[in-house]
């Protein structure tokens, strides 16, 4: 099952999600396109030192005035070629950086030096990240200290893991096997040995892996704990609008109101920032009573928070995201 998966070329790995011959396709186009002019331009300047060598002592040569059709070919063959260039990265990056709505998803946190990564289901990881095969997958990701970037090569993807944000990658493997997982920022001393392995399963598998593996409490679990209890979020934001804040049941998606008349999406930045910096955004007709709890969660309490508000219910983002589909 977990065979080793390299390609016989190392300069090209295994080609292992949906979207990894896109890229793979895009980066042979520009290849082409480079080796074709370098060997017209190269050869040109051969072939016209030797035709226009001087054969006769101060001669000059025979004056050229403008040519519309020249001018015009040579500016529009470039244009075409520049436009397909930029419609492939268009259509690449489009796909890439467009998590589905119906993706499973999973928590990690980067940190000198390693990947912290939790299921849905609870399981925990550390630099190693089993999946099941053909299935989308979206990586909500941040970062305890500097900056890092989650790479695997195989998948053709990689995003950078930024201190104090939430950036988002998905994919979806497509071959069972055990792919490299990098760190692809320079964050420290041991950046380089910030990686580990992403291990792509049949379904069945991972259904069996997930068993054999001790589920502490989910995400949503660990972030109901410590909002009804560790701290104490319950006693402003009740069940109803009757709390001294507002209900956070049905938030995830909506459009929320502010006191200074902006409308935000209540995605996972918002909701991050709502704990860390309350003041930054007020909702329309709530007092700024609520306090920071900056220095007192980590990020993964954080995440926790998030997915628990989350699991509150969730809004249709039809009206905001109707580009998406
Ligand atoms: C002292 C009461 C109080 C406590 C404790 C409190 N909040 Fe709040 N919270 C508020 C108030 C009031 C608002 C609305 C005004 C604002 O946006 O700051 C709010 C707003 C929010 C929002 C934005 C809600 C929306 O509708 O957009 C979120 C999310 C939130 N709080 C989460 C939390 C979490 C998580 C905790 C615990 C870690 C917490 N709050 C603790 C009073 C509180
Ligand atoms: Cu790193």
């Amino acid at each position: 099952m977990q065979q080793q998966s390299y390609s016989w070329v190392p300069l090209f790995p295994e080609r292992a999600s949906s979207f990894a011959w896109e890229v793979d396709a895009l980066y042979f186009y520009l290849v082409a396109i480079s080796v074709f002019f370098t060997v017209l331009i190269v050869a040109t300047i051969f072939y016209f030192a030797i035709r226009y060598r001087e054969k006769e002592k101060f001669k000059s040569g025979a004056e050229i005035h403008g040519s519309l059709l020249l001018e015009t070919t040579w500016t529009a063959i470039p244009f075409v070629i520049a436009m397909t260039i930029f419609l492939g990265g268009a259509i690449v990056y489009y796909n890439q950086y467009r998590p589905p709505k119906d993706a499973m998803e999973i928590y990690v946190v980067g940190k000198q030096w390693m990947w912290k990564m939790q299921h849905p289901t609870g399981q925990r990881e550390i630099n190693e990240l089993h999946v099941p095969v053909n299935t989308k997958i979206k990586l909500i990701m941040t970062t305890e200290d500097v900056l890092h970037d989650f790479y695997i090569p195989a998948f053709r993807t990689k995003a950078d893991v930024v201190p104090g944000r939430y950036t988002t990658l998905w994919f979806e493997a497509t071959k069972p096997g055990k792919y490299h997982l990098y760190c692809a920022e320079y964050c420290g001393l041991n950046h380089s040995g910030m990686g580990g392995w992403i291990y792509v399963m049949e379904k069945e598998d991972y259904e069996r892996w997930l068993a054999g593996n001790v589920s502490n409490q989910t995400p949503a679990e660990a972030g109901k704990e410590l909002f009804e209890a560790k701290l104490g979020c319950a006693s402003c934001h009740q069940q109803n609008d009757q709390g001294r804040g507002p209900t956070l049941v049905g938030l995830f998606g909506k459009e929320v109101k502010l006191a200074n008349g902006q409308k935000v999406i209540a995605n996972e930045e918002y909701i991050r920032n709502s704990i860390l910096n309350p003041q930054g955004q007020i909702v329309e007709g709530y007092q700024p009573i609520m306090p920071t709890f900056k220095g007192q969660v980590t990020e993964e309490q954080l995440v926790a928070l998030v997915a628990y508000i989350k699991s509150l219910g969730t809004q249709p983002q039809s009206n905001t995201m109707t580009a998406s589909n």
